[in-house]
């Protein structure tokens, strides 16, 4: 097997930052030393001025995703591609179970979607979208033998992805029993009908309308909603996907005061954009940034109380919920209607960098930036030690990341499947430098180095945080 030596850079890792020199053998770390005591390998990087971070690990993707009559337009070779560009070496993607479907048979087909194709390690959450006797058994089947050990529900998307609150209660109860985590969409889908309906009966159709219909005060609730219903559920292990306003922060710190098993991540989006100014964009523009839960508005405070949340773990993780549309064909499904323009947001490329730019700006520690975006998913999600860690016998899964480099990002350098950027013009005062997936340097200064179907399934196990 061959060994890999990545000298001279500074790992850092939630304890801290220390000089420190890597050496790899074969897919694996073998030693973390103090600099230069080991002289030679087959081959050497030099990571001299660079930060030496886990690969990071992007809980929340949705590749070739169906929705309102379309496919997310990153399939798991763009997708993974992309994210491996960005310095993510590991996604775990949703696989879904459709109302009438069986849970099984949509685990299969997001196999067959992404067996392959990806260019870096992936695992399968699995969205249940009609909770039902089957799906319950199915749910203690796929923990057992699928390695899939978390379940999204939708209190929002009803007639789609939708379950009452009897449905999130019985899943609850199942995966209390068998230890997987439940993962919520937590809006108000049922409340958000209606204004949706009022909106476009007055005439409002364009797509700043879909973030007013979409208020705080119904993620808020719907978020209370969900920790009641779990608590009901002994405590079932609960974690809130996607978590973008003040209020529904303000639930879940309280439960977690309370010592309750309830756990948030945020994205980027609701960290840095905001209603007015890329929602409310001049024509149709704003279609570009139709994503639920919305972006919140630039006058009230989510912004800077998602940050503080980050610091204070109340928000263990940053994932993308990247999910991307093309403006044509696509997005322009919802011209004149903002209720079908398709939802979501491609972010997988530029998590790692958009973070490191949070640290620059003194919103986060370095030692944070790793454990939100890295160490921490992995726990969350059962692939700790394996990955979200540089130790002796973890994947050597690795990003020298370059604090004097600079990131400018657009659609006509990113490398997502994707004909606009949501992020179009972001300076970041850093760079992803060299990306190695289990020993492999899979992108350095000069490109790509892999070829698809080198990514492996991840059979996950339970949460490290369970109790
Ligand atoms: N939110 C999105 O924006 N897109 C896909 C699904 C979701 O919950
Ligand atoms: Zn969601
Ligand atoms: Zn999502």
């Amino acid at each position: 097997m061959s060994t890999l030596l990545i000298k001279g850079g500074t790992v850092v890792g939630v304890a801290g930052a220390i000089a420190a020199d890597v050496l790899v053998d074969g897919e694996t770390i073998a030693a973390v030393t103090e600099p230069g005591r080991i002289s030679s390998a087959d081959r050497v990087l030099d990571a001299t001025g660079r930060f030496v971070i886990p690969g990071g690990i992007d809980v929340h993707t949705h590749m070739r995703l169906p929705f309102g009559g379309t496919f997310a337009s990153d399939t798991f070779e763009t997708g993974t591609r992309a994210a491996a560009f960005g310095g993510t070496t590991t996604i775990i993607d949703f696989a879904v179970q459709r109302t009438g479907e069986v849970v099984q048979d949509g685990l299969a087909a997001w196999h067959a979607l992404a067996d392959g194709e990806c260019f870096i390690d992936y695992g399968f959450h699995m969205i249940l979208g009609g909770v039902d006797e089957d799906a319950l058994k199915a749910m203690d089947q796929l923990v057992a033998d699928e390695g899939v050990t978390s379940f999204k529900l939708f209190m929002a998307y009803p007639g789609v992805f939708y379950s009452d609150d009897g449905q999130i209660l019985r899943a609850m109860q199942r995966a209390r029993g068998n230890g997987a985590m439940i993962m919520m969409h937590a809006e108000n889908g049922i409340a958000i009908d209606v204004l949706v309906q009022q909106a476009l009966a007055r005439g409002e159709t364009d797509p700043v309308y879909h973030g007013l219909t979409r208020p705080p005060e119904l993620e808020a609730e719907a978020t209370h909603r969900a920790i009641v219903l779990a608590g009901v559920a002994r405590d079932c292990p609960l974690y809130f996907v996607h978590l973008s306003a003040s209020e529904a922060l303000e639930h879940v710190a309280a439960a977690r005061d309370a010592g309750r098993n309830v756990f948030a991540e945020t994205c980027p989006q609701y960290l840095y954009l905001t209603l007015e100014d890329q929602l409310g964009a001049p024509g149709f523009e704003g279609a570009k940034w139709v994503a639920s839960p919305p972006l919140r508005s630039r006058h009230e405070p989510h912004r800077a109380d998602l940050w503080k949340g980050l610091r204070a773990n109340d928000l263990a993780v940053v994932s993308t919920d990247h999910c991307p549309f093309c403006m044509k064909e696509q997005k322009e499904l919802g011209l004149g209607d903002f209720s079908r323009i398709p939802n979501g947001i491609g972010t997988v490329e530029h998590r790692v960098d958009l973070l490191y730019q949070g640290v620059v700006e003194g919103k986060l520690s370095l030692q944070r930036w790793v454990e939100t975006i890295a160490t921490t998913p992995a726990r969350m999600f059962g692939l700790y030690p394996r990955k979200g860690v540089i130790a002796p016998g973890s994947d050597a899964d690795i990003v020298l990341y370059d604090p004097q480099g600079h990131t400018r990002i657009g659609a006509a350098t990113h490398h997502m499947n994707l004909d606009h950027s949501a992020w179009e013009g972001f300076e970041i005062a850093g760079r992803v430098d060299t990306v190695v997936s289990r020993g492999d340097v899979i992108v350095d200064g000069t490109g790509l180095h892999a070829t698809k179907g080198r990514g492996r399934y991840l059979r996950r196990g339970l949460s490290s945080y369970l109790l």
